[in-house]
């Protein structure tokens, strides 16, 4: 084992929630003296928590030789508790942040990139203007001030860039981070924490001879050929022979995974984008789509101590599925087991009904297709920066069931021709309900492929529309009226204009 393998090992065992704090300097407020040129038209009162947060360019560490070239999110706590911001040893992506639900929380965003760009909360339930839409993009050297409460449940949230054409190649260059929220509903069902509660971000990158980062995407998307877990290659977690909380999410571009044990061990899945679901749930496999998040529990202790156990990718008929390959390694240590249980239930699940849906007679139907051109649409249109169409407004307060049919070019066209692609499709704003799935049975070959791997319970902001496949979706618009985006989360197919506003009008 080399030295730097040593040194990283030793790191990760700090990696849990509980661990170190590195870039966290509080109470700054006094000195942060820059200057914001653009803010949120409604600016709140004293903020509980107020984070300071860089996007510019740097260098990392990632293999022996050249340092790689990236850009990264760097953060500073300007007021609230010192542990709000976590950044991951010898990573390239931002810090992770961990916030309680019901902060009102203050962000000034800073670009220092040599390009416009803006921060989107993924997941999160936030004013319009705090949602990181692509008009909001601030060029170099400008701000933005976010100003939200956090009114999510419990999860596993993140954040990254999102101007329009340019946030694929921009989250690829390392800008990227986690957004933890916690609440005491959570907290009181003794789930694992501290450091038995782990982040996972597994994304792929492609390096030149010299490290650097290559990004050359094809029409389905970029693929790299080097699995990351964290920001690292090669990861392996040190584990005790007890219970494990693994927040499993997936930060590529493009990829999607088909995640096992390598023995065959079941999964049992907790959460998904919107917190904990109603009960455990088993699964040989998960299928975890761009941008989607699972919760997994875990009881290290089922294997005896010295053994290695991986978690690997199994081939699939996704684009660039084709192989097995390992995601990352958990070597048991030689520790007394610690005897875990897994709660049957959890508690304070949230209820949406369908037959409350304002449209449950005339469905807003949404159709995924290459169109004119070679360009990925939604109903025909490309994204256009404030346009909104009359099939795209809705009524605040209201419950709405959506359909994403994925077209592809014509039924039983296929993947491999390529004009048929898998689309995981995001809503801005909300977390949503998944109420029923279709497969054209032409397209069956694919869907079983991954089918038994979609975790449909509990709450969502991304579901994988597979070709061939109707999916509809319940939500409603809580709150906030205004402008945001739906799109295709396969960061390519995103900038090749595969996204539409949506308007939430006032009832
Ligand atoms: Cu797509």
């Amino acid at each position: 084992m080399s030295e730097n393998m040593i040194s990283r090992r030793k790191f990760l065992r700090t990696l849990g929630l509980g661990g170190i704090l590195l870039g966290s300097y509080p109470y700054l407020s006094a000195c942060s003296a820059f200057l914001d040129r653009r803010t949120t038209p409604e600016v709140v009162g004293d903020p509980d928590v107020e984070v300071r947060l860089i996007a510019r360019p740097g260098t990392q560490q990632i293999f022996s030789g050249t340092p790689t070239n990236i850009w990264r999110f760097t953060g500073e706590v300007l007021k609230g508790p010192a542990d709000t911001l976590f950044s991951i040893p010898e990573s390239y992506l931002g810090p992770i942040f961990r916030v309680k639900s019901g902060a009102q929380l203050r962000v000034h965003f800073e670009n220092e990139l040599p390009e416009k760009s803006i921060v989107h909360w993924h997941g999160l339930h936030v004013p319009d203007t705090a949602d990181g839409h692509p008009r909001l993009a601030v060029e170099s050297g400008e701000s933005y001030v976010y100003d939200f409460k956090v009114m999510d449940r419990a999860g596993t949230y993140w954040y990254h860039p999102h101007p329009h054409g340019r946030t694929g190649p921009q989250v690829y260059r390392g800008l990227a981070g986690l957004f933890l929220i916690q609440d005491d509903q959570e907290a009181a069902l003794s789930l694992p924490s501290g450091d038995q509660d782990l982040p996972m971000v597994i994304q792929d990158r492609t390096f030149d001879q010299d490290n650097q980062l290559i990004y050359d995407p094809s029409m389905m998307g970029m693929f790299g050929d080097q699995n990351f877990v964290n920001g690292l290659p090669d990861y392996t977690l040190d584990v005790d022979r007890r219970a494990y909380r693994l927040r499993l999410m997936n930060g590529s571009n493009a990829r999607i995974y088909k995640l096992a044990w390598d023995d065959g061990t079941p999964l049992q899945v907790i959460g998904t984008e919107g917190g904990l679901l109603e009960k455990p749930v088993i699964k040989d496999y998960v299928t975890l789509a761009p941008a989607q998040r699972i919760d997994v529990w875990v009881d290290f202790g089922g294997w005896e101590a010295g053994k290695w156990i991986n978690m690997v990718n199994l081939p699939s008929a996704a684009p660039g599925g084709g192989r097995e390959f390992k995601i990352f390694s958990a070597a048991i240590k030689d520790t007394p087991r610690k005897e875990a249980s897994l709660p049957e239930t959890f508690p304070l699940h949230e209820k949406l009904d369908a037959s409350q849906a304002v449209n449950a007679n005339a469905l807003r139907s949404f159709v995924l297709s290459m169109g004119m051109g070679m360009r990925w649409m939604i109903n025909g249109r490309v994204f256009d920066m404030t346009n909104v169409a009359n099939d795209e407004k809705v009524r605040q307060g209201d419950i709405e069931v959506w359909e994403f049919a994925n077209r592809g070019m014509g039924m039983g066209m296929g993947m491999g021709m390529g004009m048929a692609q898998p689309h995981p499709m995001h809503i801005h704003g909300l977390q949503f309900k998944i109420l029923e799935r279709q497969i054209d049975p032409s397209e069956l070959d694919a869907y079983n492929s991954l089918k038994n791997g979609f975790v449909d319970q509990g709450w969502h902001d991304t579901v994988l529309v597979m070709p061939g496949e109707t999916v509809r979706l319940l939500m409603q618009f809580k709150d906030f009226s205004g402008l945001y985006v739906y799109h295709c989360h396969i960061l390519e197919h995103e900038d090749m204009g595969m996204m539409r506003n949506f308007q939430v009008k006032n009832a």
